[in-house]
């Protein structure tokens, strides 16, 4: 039976229809109130309760037979992303780079020529707004290549360049507080590198290849404004914003989020809503959620920032043994104890400086170890539990970011590499996975890294492919496969009032491994049911006739499978 409080018990048997038990003594604190969220508003901007896709350029589609991922083969692919249901992509850096990754630009208005030309990209941004998708680039403001014409300049000393960029004599003493921008750290060297043209030290947050701009130059201001206005005059809808955190560094206590930095972003959103009042800015925060809400900048600032939290929570219910706290050092999300760790990520939301539609929930990003590898267990039951994160994703409120692959659970082959969560898509059974008709993949040609290179990949590719399931061909073919789990959830965002940012949330732990997550509007009721345990469980207690199984490929009669999702709504 219920191992929580009576008020628990009282709600779990509301819930199945059943009278409630004899009265018992109540020990424990009382069920929180279901969590009533903001209105939606008619006028809602079309980014809210909008379904993100993060596209990796690199790794997504290859149409020219190079082994690298191209516009074309962004194209051909939106059927596919329509299908899902997906509407907007987010485009991780495309612009010439020297990386594989492509965040150290050496050009703002030159497409990377790895994925096509200029109007290749323009075919892929039309055919997009045809299907009525929109497009958000990954601009990256806090610093270029080291490579980039600037940098070179500056180095030499030449005006104005020569403070494009954050310069100083002499490399910082160890205790003076210089380090990484994001932790307490005391690395001066992680963050100020020597330059032999000029013999002094230049500030990079994230490294000697990717020098920091300084970007209380008036003309540094000025040039991001025009890349920016460059790219929404070829009708991209926004921008994610990289490394939001670090744009101004005032010195060793003053590399991260300073009031100067919010100002910053204020400014340039005023200016890119001047160009486009629809255009939408997105930044990247990586950081606890009071931080990341001061973004928002009182309504000034930029108009969602990401929720790192809630993908950490999500992971911590499916993997007990890393428990509920955030897994990076900047969320300090302890639990109060009262509330589920669900329950208390939402209210932290609420409770921020920001309105909750401010608030980008996601699972993992491109900087992350991806889903299915840290919920690596047996394939069948991985897959499961891919199932049952994509299920809490879905029942949390908010604009929603998939990255891509994660919509088959994807999985990785190794980690200590950045490039192992960012490999090529497993499209169908064929050759390289149905991502190129080139003999090797990107992943495979040794000239694109620096480190010693061994070719991980056709072990990877052949192990996945044995394993069977793991494509999308596959997957769009099973009706209980994570692929159409995720097609079903997005459409039921689309369909349901209560799953917007208006339903309430209300998260209820019960026994045995039963967690229940119900989202309510006007009497539309959408009831989420997870079997968190490794054993089938009872329960009849939360079934009921008012009610349709809608998502039930787990339950067999009143048993819910190890692992298994159902998924309860109103008509
Ligand atoms: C952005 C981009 C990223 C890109 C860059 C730099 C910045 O998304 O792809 O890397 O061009 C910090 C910043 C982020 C930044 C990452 C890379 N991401 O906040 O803006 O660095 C902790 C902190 C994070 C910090 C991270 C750095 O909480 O704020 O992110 O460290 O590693 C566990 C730990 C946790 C730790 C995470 C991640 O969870 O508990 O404390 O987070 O792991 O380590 C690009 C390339 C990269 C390349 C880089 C130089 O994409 O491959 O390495 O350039």
């Amino acid at each position: 039976m219920l191992k929580t409080s009576l008020s628990c018990l009282m709600l779990a048997l509301a819930l199945s229809g059943c009278k409630p038990a004899p009265q018992q003594a109540s020990h424990d604190s009382a069920v929180p109130a279901a969590t009533t969220l903001s209105p939606a508003t008619a006028d809602a901007p079309w980014w809210q309760d909008a379904v993100f896709y993060q596209i990796w350029p690199r790794s997504f589609y290859d149409t020219n037979g190079d082994g690298h991922g191209d516009f074309n083969g962004m194209t051909a692919k939106l059927p596919y992303l329509q299908e899902l249901g997906i509407d907007a992509i987010w485009l991780t850096p495309m612009f010439e780079a020297p990386s594989y990754h492509g965040y150290d630009f050496t050009e703002f208005y030159q497409v990377e020529t790895d994925y096509g030309s200029m109007a290749e990209f323009e075919t892929f941004i039309q055919a997009a707004d045809d299907k009525g998708m929109k497009v958000i680039l990954d601009l990256v403001i806090n610093h270029i290549s080291r490579e980039h014409e600037w940098f070179r300049l500056s180095a030499e000393g030449v005006a104005p360049y020569r403070d494009y960029f954050v310069w100083r004599k002499d490399l910082p003493a160890k205790g003076e507080g210089w380090g990484y921008a994001w932790d307490q750290s005391d690395k001066p060297e992680a963050v100020w590198h020597f330059d032999a043209r000029r013999g002094e030290y230049y500030y990079a947050a994230f490294g000697a290849t990717q020098p920091d701009l300084n970007l209380q130059h008036p003309d540094v201001v000025a040039e991001m404004k025009k890349m920016a206005k460059f790219w929404l005059d070829k009708g991209v809808a926004g921008f994610r914003l990289d490394a939001v955190r670090f744009v101004m560094e005032t010195g060793p206590e003053g590399q991260a989020d300073l009031p100067e930095t919010i100002d910053y972003w204020r400014d340039f959103n005023a200016y890119v809503k001047s160009v486009n009042p629809e255009a939408y800015l997105v930044g990247e925060a990586w950081v606890d959620i009071p931080v990341a809400a001061e973004y928002w900048g009182n309504g000034e600032g930029l108009d969602q920032g990401f929720d790192f939290e809630v993908g950490y929570k999500i992971l911590g219910q499916l993997l007990p043994t890393t428990g509920n706290e955030a897994q990076f050092g900047t969320i300090s999300g302890t639990q109060s104890g009262e509330l589920h760790p669900l329950q208390e990520n939402l209210q932290r939301r609420q409770q921020s400086a920001a309105p909750l539609a401010f608030f980008s929930p996601f699972l993992t990003n491109h900087d992350q170890e991806r889903v299915a590898y840290q919920l690596a267990a047996e394939p069948k039951i991985t897959q499961q539990k891919a199932k049952l994160a994509a299920a809490m994703l879905f029942s949390s409120p908010g604009t929603k970011y998939i990255y891509y692959g994660e919509e088959i659970g994807l999985t990785q082959a190794d980690t200590g590499h950045d490039v192992y969560k960012r490999a090529p898509m497993l499209w169908s059974t064929q050759t390289q996975g149905g991502f190129t008709p080139a003999t090797l993949s990107w992943v495979e040609q040794a000239e694109l890294f620096t480190q010693q290179f061994e070719n991980w990949w056709p072990a990877f590719l052949q192990q996945q492919l044995a394993q069977g399931g793991s494509t999308v061909a596959e997957q769009q073919a099973q009706p209980d496969s994570v692929w159409s789990l995720y097609q079903w959830l997005i459409a039921q965002k689309k369909q349901r009032p209560e799953l917007k940012l208006a339903g309430s949330y209300q998260v209820t732990e019960l026994a045995n491994g039963i967690l229940h997550i119900e989202r309510e509007l006007n009497g539309s009721k959408t009831r989420f049911v997870f079997n968190l345990s490794d054993s089938a469980q009872d329960i009849s207690m939360l079934l009921n006739t008012e009610q349709t199984a809608n998502w039930a490929f787990d339950l067999q009669g009143n048993m819910l499978a190890a692992y298994g999702l159902l998924i309860l709504q109103t008509p």
